[in-house]
């Protein structure tokens, strides 16, 4: 009889997949692992004991996915470098990925416990703000999926995320302790932590061999230890490793003061060594110039790079074959002081000859460009910068003056342009341009739709488009369809296969077309609606629960969960709802169909305007809810604490999905995606993804409104004035005035005017000039969703002929296009 882990037919406690064994699995964690019975477990208690018992389940296709890439010569792996890891809760999607949900539900219920339920109750890792860091996931997801060896490396923050809890309307943070009750999934890895130095100063010295060298002599010294997370493709077999960094003092405490009685000194040091990966910041857009947020970048960059040369030289290769081994990815600029740091590592460190180590360098670096927002590009202050890391700053400068030597060469006198190419902003204070240095030394670069693309090459990129063109391509972003369809929506799930077979759930962009068959079948156009009442209906539970908040699953749940930002434009959704509330009052008697505008999202915390746009939601939500004149026609709720999980349940019961940016300001975006391929149709402007979802759709499948890129341009130059857009359209007019007025304050005229000034004199993002076509959209959606066999068409075809936006789709881009890897699955 054969033995061994993962044989199924050996009734190992560890690998058994039937309910019976993974019934005593589950007994067994309980009584050994957490020290309990069914009697005296907790809910907690099951799900670790649940936890443990589908990780073990994981962990023959883990280590062979560590053996994958510390033992094959000719394997290039891609090393995914990001700063945040949205992961979201991972029971679930780890049983969907092992196929195990049915044995695993009946073992449970013969314990007398639900599967559901405990898959519920997990606290997710909040590792990123919104859709840069669930992105990264998604691309984990899919790189598993796909049999693309893959490491993530990123931060093990203590304090994930902020948890967004709201009091009397306003936001109110608290911290996420995301790791006080454990977290089954990570492995420590303490034999592969590194030393990573920060401040001091440099020395030259000449080597052995006569050669003017530099040393770098830190001021102090944190310890990076791994943290790993197995991330298992869709199937079971191949698995990839994400590996968190946390910062530890290199010595638990100092002797000398404590021995002198001084313990408050004896500890100070490990203090300040653990706080470089405390807490997450969490700003999404707009970067924060902190002394603190460089080091936690330079912090698991450095750990990273020197990871992958542990492997490098366990695999026996020489260095400069160092790119054959790894594509690094750097997703944004967080983790662009890599450039420098790899330089760093092999010409100070390994004396590797400066243009060689530049060959290796720019051979392994891709950069993703994530925004168009000029206030969310990276400068650190020279000061700052080389206080921190002062040999990188040297580097940085000798990289800038070799490169625009280049430059010069190209295009003789041409010093403006030397200027505006330099990694260094000459302009008070003098600072490093770190998206310059991730584009210096990357071999690719790309932007993550079309049209954002399109915009970095003729407008943020102008310079280095024209310099080096072939750089430059486009990767549009995409989800995963297993946790943001067969996972989150397993209604609608089931039916898809019911027509078309499982294949979708692994070749999305694929199989999922052949749903288009059935749009017009008026069978399955009934099907889908009966299951988008039901996620309906479970929202509003949850809804009720909560909030205390009745939706009406009739209603049409016209939703809008992201980031709170002004370029997203939540405050033109808002002037929508109460427009459409002034309409009601006045002619009471109206025909209206139920309608319930869904808003979420967190503000970041030193976000004043975001901040007040929240409290407004909340306010105009009080007055219509509570209106005898609406009768619940028109409902108006804030969902707190937006994350994956909530994420989950909100996607699939959704019918309107609002991706209602200012063109030309939202680089992709992928809630839209989320949304899409749960059936909801978007009411949406041309910008980001929405651009290229639209031609997918068809545009008699979108809703479409405002100003495009170009417009917004054509308008601002001829000078824009808000003002004359609220004197001439009285609906808009009478909206503002509403708020201003304190009609949604109890009278206050106050608490409101800095939202109603700033969109009068200022709007920077256009609210205004996009309202009229915005209603104007409104009345049209409001058309269509009455033709309830024409809305469920729409809503059948959003799904089938969203495809593209798979990442599995994007991982095969960049394997193609950038990586030069052939995914070994799919
Ligand atoms: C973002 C963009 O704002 C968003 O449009 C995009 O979808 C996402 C992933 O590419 O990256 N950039 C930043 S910063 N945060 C984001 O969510």
């Amino acid at each position: 009889m054969p033995k061994g882990p993962g044989n199924k037919s050996c009734h190992n406690v560890r690998t058994d997949c039937t309910a019976p064994g993974l019934r005593q699995a589950v007994l067994d964690n309980l009584y050994y692992v957490s020290g309990n019975t069914p009697v005296t477990a907790s809910a907690q208690d099951w799900y670790d004991a649940v936890a443990y018992c589908v990780r073990d389940r994981m962990l023959k296709a883990w280590n062979e996915g560590i053996e994958r890439i510390t033992k094959a010569l000719d394997l290039r792996a891609v090393a995914y470098l990001s700063a945040e890891f949205l992961i979201g809760p991972q029971l679930g999607s780890n049983v969907l990925a092992l196929g195990i949900a049915e044995p695993l539900r009946e073992a449970l219920a013969t314990l007398g416990q639900d599967l559901d339920a405990i898959v519920d109750g997990e606290h997710e890792p909040g590792l990123g703000n919104g859709g840069l860091g669930r992105l990264a996931a998604c691309y984990m997801d899919s790189m598993a999926t796909l049999g693309v060896p893959a490491i993530g490396y990123g931060i093990h923050y203590e304090f994930g995320m902020f948890t967004q809890t709201i009091r009397d309307g306003w936001q109110v943070e608290m911290a996420d302790k995301w790791l006080r009750q454990g977290f089954p999934w990570e492995i420590v890895q303490h034999e592969f932590a590194v030393e990573v130095g920060l401040g001091g100063s440099t020395e030259t010295f000449l080597d052995a061999g006569g050669r003017l060298r530099v040393r770098w002599n830190p001021e102090k010294r944190i310890l990076a230890v791994p943290h790993d997370i197995p991330v298992i493709g869709y199937g079971g077999t191949f698995c990839n490793v994400l590996r968190l960094w946390s910062a530890e003092a290199v010595d638990a405490f100092d002797f000398g003061s404590f021995s002198s009685g001084d313990y408050g000194k004896a500890v100070e040091e490990k203090i300040l060594s653990e706080t470089i990966s405390k807490v997450l910041y969490p700003n999404d857009e707009p970067y924060q110039g902190k002394v603190l947020r460089l080091g936690q970048q330079y912090f698991f960059v450095s750990a990273s790079l020197r990871d992958m040369l542990r492997v490098q030289q366990m695999l026996g290769k020489p260095l400069d074959t160092f790119h054959t081994t790894f594509a690094i990815q750097l997703n944004d600029t967080h983790p662009a002081v890599a450039v420098a740091e790899l330089m760093r590592l092999l010409v100070d460190g390994h004396g590797m000859e400066w243009e060689r180590a530049w060959a290796v360098t720019t051979k392994c670096f891709s950069y993703t460009n994530h925004t168009l927002l000029p206030e969310a590009l990276e400068k650190w202050p020279v000061e700052l910068f080389g206080g921190l890391l002062p040999r990188h700053l040297e580097i940085i400068y000798e990289i800038n003056r070799r490169f625009l030597e280049e430059v010069r060469a190209a295009y003789p006198g041409d010093e403006g342009l030397a200027a505006r190419l330099s990694l260094i902003d000459e302009a008070s204070p003098r600072s490093v341009r770190m998206a310059h240095l991730a584009v210096v030394g990357s071999h690719a670069v790309n932007g993550v739709a079309a049209l954002h693309t399109e915009l970095l090459k003729t407008h943020v990129m102008q310079d280095f488009a024209a310099l080096t063109p072939q750089k430059f391509c486009n990767v549009t972003n995409g989800v995963t369809p297993r946790r943001f369809l067969a996972l989150c929506n397993p209604r609608l799930a089931a039916c898809i296969t019911s027509r078309i077979g499982p294949a979708w759930i692994n070749r999305f962009e694929e199989e999922i077309g052949k749903l288009e068959a059935f749009a017009d079948d008026p069978g399955f156009q009934a099907q889908w609606r009966g299951i988008k009442r039901e996620n309906k209906a479970a929202l509003s539970a949850l809804a009720e629960k909560h909030l205390g908040v009745a939706l009406n699953p009739d209603a049409v749940f016209d939703v809008q969960v992201k980031r709170v930002h002004e370029y997203k434009r939540q405050h033109l959704n808002i002037l929508r709802v109460i427009a459409l509330y002034s309409a009601i009052k006045r002619d009471p008697g109206a025909e209206f169909s139920p309608l319930a505008v869904l808003f979420g999202g967190k503000a970041a915390p030193g976000y004043f305007m975001a901040k007040r746009v929240i409290k407004l939601i909340h306010n105009v939500a009080q007055v219509i809810n509570g209106d005898p004149d609406v009768g619940g026609r028109l409902t108006v709720a804030y969902i707190p604490n937006f994350n994956v999980r909530v994420g989950q349940v909100v996607y699939p019961a959704a019918d309107i999905s609002q991706q209602i940016s200012l063109a030309g300001k939202e680089a992709s975006g992928t809630g839209n995606m989320k949304f899409g391929i749960n059936g909801a149709v978007t009411m949406g402007t041309l910008d980001g993804a929405n651009v290229e979802m639209r031609q997918c759709v068809g545009e008699e499948n979108f809703f479409l409104f405002g100003l495009t890129a170009p417009e917004v341009v054509e308008v601002k130059r001829n000078g824009y004035d808000p003002r004359a857009y609220a004197a001439t359209d009285p609906v808009l007019g009478q909206a503002l005035d509403m708020i201003a007025s304190g009609a949604f304050s109890a009278g206050d005229r106050e608490i409101f005017r800095p939202i109603v000034d700033n969109l009068l004199y200022q709007d920077e993002y256009m609210v205004l000039a996009d309202f009229a076509s915005y209603m104007h959209c409104q009345a049209l959606v409001m058309e269509a969703c009455r033709d309830t066999a024409r809305f469920t068409r729409m809503s059948i075809l959003n799904v089938a002929r969203l495809g593209k936006f798979s990442s599995d789709r994007s991982i095969r881009d960049y394997c193609r296009d950038i990586w030069n890897i052939t995914p070994e699955l799919g």
